[in-house]
């Protein structure tokens, strides 16, 4: 018989750190744009027997005996995706968004093939042709900005990019930017060109699956997306995509990019594609997005300038210099790390900064709106991230203001008290 002694027998120094993992996820306000807080029934899933089995291939196609049950739940996964989203096919076999895109670029790219995407830069991924990426290697990519005025993208460009490099793909759908996007506009452009239209879905797929952003499933002949964003569930990657691409697709994933896939994953996918069609997910997606905006909106009133004057969807940028020029996207988010919120630092459209430096930082409601909070908390949060951040060498304001941040965790927690972070 397997062991079936619990972890903190079995490897307790591993079990430690997982449980201050839970407390750092219970003490800190979180508001990095991509994370969020899962279900104990996702947790189930993850952490489910099906990690023991080895299922190469499709259900009903298998190069292993035994899959009658793994079948059953990736059809499930499948079949969800699916009806969620109104698309033709669903592969649910990807390990992660970037792998979901490798998988789709291979699937109807040959190496060397130009793809027009949104700039790393600019708010693009890093799978959107950066050098140091497999994209950027095994692809040709031209970058689309935003218009230096409005911060947001300017169609115009991206069409006179598409006839002048006329690339085989275009992407849409980035990592940080906070407007609609319009698909119809897209799909026009590559319409023009004959090239394939790829929407890379991955933050905002939550918000489609609960009717808080336009769904770019009708207009994108693939979509890729990640399954523990907004969507709040297991951690992975899926593809929808029109009937003619559900070849090319599966064998991208299978044998082109992966092997075996990980079930016990899959099946939390399922679950979590069942949670977000549920009416209630969509009072969370559309509260999601109700309190990116109140949440920008506060800091904006602080003096703390919002990049493109606010947010559609569920994250936004701010310009540090806005309120001290000195002060870096670096050095701001570690000091509100230290300070109980953590969030990322981010470029923002045409930075001086470098990268890992920057003058930016991103933030994002999804892990907040699961914890609980409202636009009421959201008013109090972005007065006091601004506040701490122009008074951060002021010990008695510090003081004063980490103790709100610390009430407000308080009231919110991620997961009870009790919990200890593994079920
Ligand atoms: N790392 C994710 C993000 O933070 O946007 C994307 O892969």
């Amino acid at each position: 018989m397997s062991d079936m002694r619990p972890i903190e027998e079995v490897d307790p120094q591993l079990a430690e750190l997982i449980q201050r993992e839970v407390k750092r996820q219970r003490d800190q306000i979180h508001l990095i744009a991509s994370e969020n807080y899962v279900s104990y029934a996702t947790m189930q899933a993850s952490g489910s027997v099906l990690t023991n089995k080895y299922s190469e291939g499709y259900p009903g196609r298998r190069y292993y005996e035994g899959c009658e049950f793994i079948d059953g739940v990736e059809s499930l996964a499948i079949d969800r995706a699916k009806r969620l989203f109104g698309a033709d096919h669903a592969n649910v076999q990807a390990l992660s968004g970037s792998q979901a895109n490798m998988a789709a670029y291979l699937a109807v790219l040959e190496p060397g093939d130009k793809i027009l995407g949104m700039a790393l830069d600019q708010g693009g991924h890093l799978t959107h042709g950066a050098s140091v990426n497999f994209s950027g290697r095994i692809f040709e990519f031209f970058g689309y900005g935003v218009d230096r005025e409005t911060e947001q993208i300017d169609l115009d460009e991206v069409r006179r990019l598409a006839h002048e490099h006329r690339p085989q793909m275009i992407v849409a759908g980035y990592s940080a930017y906070s407007r609609y996007i319009d698909w119809a506009a897209f799909r026009e452009i590559a319409d023009e060109i004959g090239a394939v239209f790829l929407v890379d879905a991955a933050h905002i797929i939550g918000l489609i699956a609960g009717s808080a952003h336009p769904n770019p499933v009708p207009h994108a002949h693939i979509v890729t997306a990640t399954t523990h964003k907004a969507l709040q569930g297991a951690r992975g990657g899926i593809i929808l995509c029109k009937e003619e691409f559900a070849k090319a697709i599966d064998k991208a994933v299978f044998p082109v990019v992966q092997g075996g896939a990980i079930n016990s994953q899959i099946a939390a996918k399922a679950l979590g594609l069942e949670q977000a069609s549920r009416a209630e997910f969509k009072t969370y997606a559309n509260q999601i997005v109700r309190n990116a905006k109140v949440l920008a909106g506060a800091m904006d009133d602080e003096g703390l300038r919002v990049v493109s004057g606010g947010t559609d969807n569920h994250m936004f940028l701010v310009d540090l210099r806005s309120i001290d020029t000195e002060l870096t996207g670096k050095e701001a988010s570690q000091f509100l790390d230290a300070h109980g919120v953590t969030l990322n630092r981010n470029a923002i459209p045409f930075d001086p900064r470098p990268p890992f430096i920057t003058s930016g930082l991103r933030l994002g409601t999804p892990a907040v709106t699961s914890a609980g909070m409202m636009q009421e908390q959201m008013v109090l949060l972005g007065k006091l991230i601004v506040e701490l951040l122009r008074k951060r060498i002021d010990p008695y304001s510090v003081n004063l203001y980490t103790g709100q941040v610390r009430e407000l965790a308080e009231a919110f927690p991620a997961y009870p008290a009790d919990f200890p972070g593994y079920v």
